[in-house]
């Protein structure tokens, strides 16, 4: 059978119970396996268009109440000719209409095919197809805008301009490939520096954009550290707005890591409140700071807590602070001065901050957001979110450092018209315009059934 015009199904909504669900079926048969099964007939209905009627096996036994939606060919979402069949939730109906549709022409679809034959069919590029995935997966709005972003097509166009200014960038090559027998040389490549250098830029500031996105997707990591009883517990629960860690005047308190998320301005944090941390003799207490100074290297976020009642411990939060800024220049260090409340009126270092009276809380999440921010524009900026895509600009910027040594070096125009083909050729298999089975097959395995 060929994979690529048999007529498959699948749920296209989560399994289990709800109200109502979807079963979904594409390819050139759709309309005919829903004409056996179903109460009306359907052979002359328009495109979108929502049909009334019950649903029955092959042999005429009713099954559910169900509304069948209708897209011709070249109208849906994969391009083929496809039928939504909107039932009620029962897992029991779902799969009574799923085995009469396997028992006509169709077949189950595997993870991701009903986006991969959208890709196929052109309706997508490979970048926005991998953008339906995320778009499904965001639990933030800045996770959510960037996939929508993406889907809608913008980084597809900005790739697009690259290729372009690429393409041109090899004719001007090529014009002095033409010339080289007759010995000319482009003594002055000025336009062709300037090209590659404007590329690079920005395909770097596509790859920078990664780090942001990326924490954007999955949640930015940020660490609560500090000695023991500085009140990082009373920290994670004043955040949370909840009593989620236990809070004690005992130094040691919480001895095991727990993580919470937390959404400030649409940004997903992951809150960690570690062990506090200081020398002990104590086995299980060790394994806790050993774990808090793990989770010191996973966080994007760092907040250093300081007792600001305890001279000793604020000078030494203090250094040790501005040390992590010095060894881990890719985090942000925030140092507080926590149970400010009770020093009123002495002089604190960081953030003036009393984790039990909420004071200074709106400071600290307002530096949590620029911290991940930055200058970004997110409603301007194209923001790579994909690791995949990631790793296709870093070889594309490997690609043009080559072509632009080259051009300063004086190297000739055939080595630098190979290193912008393979620049090409990276940019190419974000969109798909490049891509091989294996890629594919990569990228749709991962996807959901019915997606
Ligand atoms: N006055 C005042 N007390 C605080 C503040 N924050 C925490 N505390 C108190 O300090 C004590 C220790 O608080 P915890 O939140 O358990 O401290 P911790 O850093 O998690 O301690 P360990 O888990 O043992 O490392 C508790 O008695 C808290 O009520 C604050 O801002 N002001
Ligand atoms: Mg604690």
């Amino acid at each position: 059978m060929n994979s690529a015009v048999d007529t498959i199904c699948a749920r296209a909504t989560a399994s289990g119970i709800g109200a109502i669900a979807v079963i979904r079926i594409s390819g050139s048969k759709s309309i005919d396996v829903i004409s056996k099964c179903f109460s009306k007939s359907l052979s002359n209905a328009d495109s979108h268009t929502v049909h009334f009627g019950v649903f029955h096996t092959l042999d005429g036994v009713a099954i559910d109440e169900v509304l069948v939606t209708i897209f011709h060919h070249g109208r849906s979402f994969t391009g083929e000719e496809s039928i939504e069949i909107s039932c009620h939730g029962s897992p029991y109906v779902q799969q009574q209409i799923l085995d009469a549709l396997l028992a006509s022409e169709c077949r189950m679809a595997s993870p991701g095919e009903f986006t991969q034959r959208a890709f196929l069919n052109g309706k997508l590029d490979l970048s926005q197809a991998e953008a339906v995935a995320d778009l499904i997966a965001a639990q933030s709005k800045k996770a959510h805008q960037i996939a929508l972003s993406q889907l809608k097509g913008n980084l597809s166009s900005d790739l697009k301009t690259l290729r372009e200014e690429l393409i041109a960038f090899a004719s001007l090559i090529e014009l002095e490939l033409d010339f080289s027998e007759e010995d000319v040389e482009f003594a002055d490549r000025t336009q062709l520096k300037e090209l590659v250098a404007k590329v690079l830029k920005t395909v770097r500031q596509l790859a920078d954009s990664f780090a942001l996105g990326n924490a954007l997707k999955n949640g930015v990591p940020v660490a609560i550290v500090g000695a023991p009883n500085t009140g990082k517990s009373t920290l994670l629960n004043q955040l949370l707005g909840e009593d989620r860690a236990i809070v004690s005047d005992e130094a040691g308190t919480t001895r095991d890591v727990i993580e919470e998320t937390l959404n400030i301005e649409g940004i997903l944090f992951r809150l960690i409140d570690t062990a506090g941390i200081r020398e002990t003799n104590q086995n299980i207490e060790a394994m806790g700071i050993e774990r808090s100074q793990q989770k010191i290297k996973e966080a994007s976020i760092v907040l250093c807590l300081a007792d600001a009642t305890d001279k000793t411990n604020l000078s030494e939060t203090q250094s040790w602070s501005k040390e992590l800024r010095e060894i881990h220049t890719d985090k942000k260090i925030i140092l507080l001065s926590n149970k400010s409340d009770l020093v009123k009126n002495d002089v604190t270092e960081g953030i003036y901050l009393s984790a039990k009276e909420g004071i200074g809380i709106d400071v600290l999440k307002a530096e949590m957001v620029k911290a991940v921010l930055g200058e970004m524009d997110l409603e301007n900026d194209t923001i790579i979110a994909n690791a995949r895509h990631h790793e296709a600009l870093i070889k594309t910027a490997e690609a043009l450092e080559k072509a632009n040594t080259g051009l300063y070096d004086g190297t000739t125009g055939d080595f630098i018209a190979m290193d912008i083909r393979q620049a090409m050729f990276h940019l190419g298999s974000i969109t798909g315009d490049i891509s091989t089975d294996d890629l594919l097959g990569s990228i749709f395995s991962k996807f959901c059934i019915g997606k």
